[in-house]
């Protein structure tokens, strides 16, 4: 452990347990704070869903950011950590590794990773954002949940080699501090081009769900908070969060 990474051998949430940190009174998470874990107990995506850890089987992050944006810009955060993480697996295993909009790394239209961003504001303003990065490195067929809500793999199921998680770690570290030095230079432009170019869902029908609704249409652009472009039958829709899928 470190003044700036802290790692366990078992947590609840490596999510959880940066948030815990960065809002300490007496010694809070600066900016670039790191919590990793070799497994997780209570792993969660969004919407209080769960998120499969097993032990040494995957990457279990967590960054802590303190960025001067609005609110209405933590959109872009999720993206560049999903860049990130995708070039991190991407460097480890050479495989073609897509995003899909708003959380999602694939390889091949499934799901071999996921972005979980929590932002806590305070007075309108953001006090920090807590990015959390699951890869699934060693994975095996029933280390996933019984049904996802999108088809699941690994880096072991696509290439038959297991990864070193403590390289991979270490990797997807280096990329999330990269893309973030890049995206505070001004490179959000750049970055938002490059996660359309590889964003599995550009020029396809998909399907939108939410907790009220279903809809579908052609996902067409990425806008410049980060929200999805949805173009249906009755016309354009903002997608501010939910799940998108290929087939209904
Ligand atoms: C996500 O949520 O994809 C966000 C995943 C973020 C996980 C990291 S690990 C480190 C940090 N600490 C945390 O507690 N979380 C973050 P979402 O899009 O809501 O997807 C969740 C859904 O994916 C679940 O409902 C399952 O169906 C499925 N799922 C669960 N575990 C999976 C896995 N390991 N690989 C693929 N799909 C999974």
């Amino acid at each position: 452990m470190n003044a700036l990474h802290r790692h366990f051998e078992s947590i609840g949430s490596t999510n959880d347990e940066a948030k815990k940190w960065a809002r300490d009174e007496s010694t809070p998470a600066p900016h670039g704070a790191i919590v990793s874990a070799e497994e997780q107990t209570f792993g969660h995506g969004r919407r209080g869903r769960d998120w499969a850890s097993p032990k040494g089987k995957g990457v279990y992050l967590s960054i802590v950011w303190r960025p001067k944006i609005a609110p209405t810009q933590i959109g872009q955060l999720t993206i560049v950590t999903a860049l990130a993480a995708s070039r991190a697996l991407k460097e480890m295993s050479g495989l073609n590794i897509e995003t899909k909009w708003p959380n999602d790394i694939l390889f091949n239209r499934k799901k071999i990773g996921g972005i979980l961003c929590e932002a806590e504001i305070k007075n309108g303003e953001i006090e920090f954002i807590v990015a959390g990065v699951g890869l699934n490195a060693n994975f095996e067929q029933n280390d996933f949940p019984k049904r996802p809500v999108f088809p699941a793999t690994s880096l072991l199921i696509e290439t038959g080699k297991p990864v070193s998680i403590a390289n991979l770690q270490a990797a997807c570290i280096k990329t999330l501090q990269r893309e973030y030095s890049l995206y505070e230079a001004g490179g959000w432009d750049s970055q938002r081009a490059e996660f359309i170019a590889r964003c599995a869902i550009i020029g396809e029908h998909v399907w939108v769900r939410d907790e009220q609704q279903e809809y579908s249409g052609v996902a067409t652009n990425i806008d410049d908070d980060g929200i999805l472009m949805i173009q249906t039958a009755t016309g354009t829709r903002r997608v501010l969060a939910g799940d998108v899928v290929f087939n209904k």
